[in-house]
């Protein structure tokens, strides 16, 4: 495999002002012409070389005529323009979507056309050279059955249509703005749209379209709703207006990603668009409108302002991350917004950083670009971004943004610029700070308390693990937010400021007290890094109550949580009752915010306790987590009852107060749950029966699915039943059981790979079934290496018909070293199997191979 160094760089030979694109569509067989006008950009006479994947030429014309001087290099197409500076190029390709199953160019999804070009999709629809610093106006006319393909939509604007001969039509639409190729779309089906009208600041009447398939269309209320709050929002907030006449958008079925920002025609997963309370959830309500506010956010950051080269894939990810963080905090509970986003770091990331296939946010090489849509280029990226606004303050940070939109709208800009436009509009030095771009790995801060007479310090030592090609690392500028308060009750001692940490040892003065202040440090999480500080469980239970800061009142209770967890894991002394005493305490304020008390009352997850220990025991890791949760769930039973004996809101009320005491109530049945009261499987199934919408539903259903009870059999079937038809909430059923804490859950999750409605066509329902499967710790690391293995099996069924999906299911195989010498043994016997089957793709390959050093 070619490994692409970002060292390599060299700007295009060729630009390419305008592109027309005549499609002639079919499921079976589109042929696609394309016009390329192209003109020299660099002074020494290199060929045209335009990528391709798995396309042939027939014939190359240049201006009008045919041209002989060309050959094919791989997959490439290379032509010699002699000493011409300028040239019209036209190429032919025949495409069948309907073969595409791997989801990337022009492919077939139910009945419709659809395309997915991000990163390197284009280059498999037609010759191209498929960079993003090459930039061009498009023009695409499109013909097709007007039966099969009612509906042809493309970027941009439509600017005519038309009928044609046997019973086609044809569309032809133009885009303004210039644009990479990997922005490019189309769609072409039978779809039913939901219109409605924005008008943006400056008065440009937009029209907006949502396109569904036909009996969908009643569950795209709230991601139109998001939409428009995405377009005020970036106009408030960023001063950002809407460029174009139209926005569509339009849901697919299958899909590799969540969603995509193509210009004015952004493509959605199904998953991220229909909702509605009887088939979402408030997860999946929230999860349709921060990425409908993601792919809007694109429209700036990552489209009127795009990536030199994919190394700068941070730059649009990791800031539209931050920015459709920023928004969904103002939709709803920023508190809430904050703890969820740092839990996904810490689910996602942080392993990612600590693991064999850790890499910068801008990384330095790569196989296959496809692997680096990770966790660290979008969420630590976001983390990135989060730490320069919170240096710079919201003025000097907005400054920032609006001289970074201005420099370098219209053109391919890289993180580089990013940071300068920071520097100049903040007016701040951030040399050091780009080490964030430069060093993979999470920085771990080791904090000391220090008196000298009644002064007191704050010592902190600061280190960051080796990473792949990485073993050495210099310090990073890391801003970190502490207060300090007297535990007598008498307040803070030390008022809330920002220490900007840049050495590897340093010591941050804090004040005079008469005694030990309790510390609260990285108060909202300021930066992705590691506390390690010990602090007594009576100063963690006094945080968790008094902490003015709700995050830092979240990581109390948890560090409580994880501390004592850790402790019985590692059979020491633990202190359950402090953290029975601080669940306790904080369930006080459950009428208050429900929300935030039910995002603390959780016990961390199986995965991030094993984050703590040198060597993750997964069985001991389960027992110790059931045997806590059940003693919460007993001491403070009648808490529990309490709240669900509360009448629960209407499913259709999507407030964030309804939304917070639905969710505490499905915490509370979790905790009775885990206790083991024998009414317990006969009240979550009264739950389950009686629930109206999806949220209660769901959480009963999950509750039932760890038990053995009849109710748990009999709600699945109820569930399953009555959901067959609706592939987004038959992935629910899927995963509820491959969440399964039950002991038999390897064989449920094999047996359901063979269920009539388990697919491998369909990215969502792989992920629904092996992607909570692999997330279920004590499941999947089972002894025997059953699990592994069932894992294994999938990659390689998979990787032929979708690489990218199938490298995907890979990392949870690379963190064998995390584990003990049986399971390190059966886990890299997985990838060396994975790595010898025959034409295996770039993409577990690269994954597989790295995943083994
Ligand atoms: N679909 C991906 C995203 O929006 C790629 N751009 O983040
Ligand atoms: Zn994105």
């Amino acid at each position: 495999p070619v490994t692409i160094h970002r060292g390599d760089y060299r700007r295009p030979e060729w630009q390419i002002p305008d592109i027309a694109l005549d499609f002639a569509l079919g499921i079976t067989m589109t042929r696609v012409t394309a016009a390329l006008s192209v003109v020299r950009a660099a002074p020494a006479p290199a060929p045209l070389l335009l990528r391709g994947d798995g396309l042939a030429a027939a014939e190359v014309r240049v201006d009008g005529a045919v041209w002989n001087d060309w050959r094919m290099e791989g997959g490439d197409l290379v032509i010699d323009l002699g000493h011409r500076d300028a040239a019209r190029i036209e190429v032919d390709t025949l495409i069948d979507p309907s073969a595409n199953t791997q989801l990337s160019g022009l492919y077939a999804s139910n009945d419709m056309l659809c395309t997915q070009c991000e990163a390197e999709g284009f280059r498999r629809i037609t010759f191209h050279p498929d960079r993003p610093d090459v930039l061009s106006r498009y023009r695409v006319r499109m013909t097709g059955d007007k039966a099969a393909f009612p509906v042809l939509l493309s970027n941009g604007n439509r600017v005519a249509t038309g009928e044609g001969a046997g019973g086609t039509h044809w569309a032809l639409w133009e885009d303004p703005w210039p644009k990479p190729s990997y922005l490019f779309a189309l769609v072409a089906g039978d779809l039913v749209v939901n219109r409605d009208r924005f008008t943006t600041m400056s008065g440009r009447e937009v029209e907006l379209g949502i396109w569904v398939r036909e009996g969908d269309l009643e569950r795209t209320h709230h991601a139109m709703a998001a939409l428009k709050h995405s377009m005020r929002w970036d106009e408030e907030v960023y001063g950002r207006e809407y460029d174009l006449d139209l926005f569509n958008i339009v849901a697919v079925s299958d899909f590799n990603m969540g969603a995509m920002e193509n210009k004015g025609l952004n493509i959605f997963n199904t998953r991220y668009i229909l909702a509605d309370p009887d088939t979402a959830t408030d997860a999946d309500f929230d999860g349709v409108e921060g990425v409908v506010a993601h792919e809007y956010f694109h429209n700036w950051s990552g489209n009127r302002v795009t990536c030199r080269d994919w190394f700068q894939l941070s730059l649009k990810e990791g800031f539209t991350v931050y920015r459709d963080q920023s928004f969904s905090a103002a939709m709803g509970s920023p508190a809430v917004k904050r703890i969820e986003d740092v839990r996904l770091l810490r689910a996602a990331q942080f392993p990612e950083d600590a693991g064999p296939l850790a890499h910068p946010i801008r990384p330095d090489s790569y196989q296959e670009i496809s692997n680096f849509y990770t966790a660290t280029v979008y969420n630590k990226g976001a983390e990135v971004i989060r730490m320069m606004a919170t240096l710079l303050g919201a003025e000097r940070f907005r400054k920032g943004t609006d001289l970074y939109f201005d420099r370098h709208d219209g053109e391919a800009a890289t993180c580089e610029d990013f940071v300068c436009a920071m520097e100049e509009g903040g007016d701040i030095d951030l040399g050091q700070f780009r080490r964030w771009y430069e060093q993979a790995g999470t920085p771990k801060l080791h904090l000391a308390l220090a008196q000298e007479g009644r002064d007191w310090f704050m010592d902190v030592t600061q280190t960051i693990p080796a990473t792949p090609g990485q073993e050495t690392k210099a310090p990073m500028m890391i801003p970190l937010r502490l207060a300090a308060f007297a535990m007598d009750g008498s307040g803070a001692l030390l008022p809330e400021r920002l220490a900007t940490l840049t050495d590897a040892v340093q010591r941050i003065p804090l004040g005079q007290f008469a005694a030990r202040p309790a510390l609260s440090v990285n108060r909202g999480f300021s930066a992705p890094v590691i506390i390690d500080l010990e602090r007594a469980s009576g100063e963690l239970a006094w945080l968790a109550a008094h902490d003015d800061d709700p995050f830092a009142r979240y990581e109390a209770l948890q560090q409580l949580m994880l501390d004592t967890l850790v402790a019985a894991v590692s059979g020491k002394a633990d202190d359950r009752e402090a953290v029975i005493g601080a669940v306790g305490q904080t369930l006080e304020g459950a009428v208050n915010d429900p929300a935030f008390v039910a995002e603390a009352a959780l016990l961390p997850n199986e995965a991030f306790i094993g984050d703590q220990m040198v060597t993750v025991d997964p069985d001991a890791i389960r027992r110790e987590r059931l045997a806590l949760q059940m003693a919460i769930g007993t001491a403070l039973e009648n808490e529990w009852r309490a709240i669900l004996a509360r009448s629960a809101p209407a499913a259709t009320d999507p407030s964030p107060e309804a939304k917070g005491r639905r969710r505490l109530r499905g915490v509370a049945l979790a905790y009775l749950a885990a206790s083991g009261l024998e009414d317990v499987p006969g009240l979550a199934f009264a739950i389950f029966s009686q629930a109206d919408g999806m949220t209660e539903r769901q959480a009963a259903l999950a509750t039932l699915a760890h038990g053995d009870s009849d109710e748990r059999t009999h709600a699945l079937d109820i569930f399953y039943q009555r959901y067959r038809d609706n592939p987004l909430v038959l992935d629910k059923w899927f995963q509820v059981q491959a969440w399964s804490q039950r002991a038999d859950t390897v064989a449920t999750v094999a047996e359901l790979a063979q269920h009539p409605d388990f697919t491998l066509t369909n990215p969502n329902r792989v992920r629904s079934l092996y992607g909570a499967f692999a997330g279920n710790q004590a499941a999947f690391h089972q002894a025997d290496g059953a699990g592994y293995r069932l894992l294994a099996d999938l990659v390689i069924a998979l990787d032929p018909r979708n690489p990218q999906t199938a490298a995907r299911m890979i990392p949870p195989l690379g963190r064998w070293r995390r584990f003990d010498e049986g399971r390190q043994l059966l886990m890299k016997a997985e990838l060396e199997r994975i790595l010898a089957q025959p034409g295996l793709s770039r993409d577990v390959t690269e994954q597989a191979s790295k995943s083994l050093m």
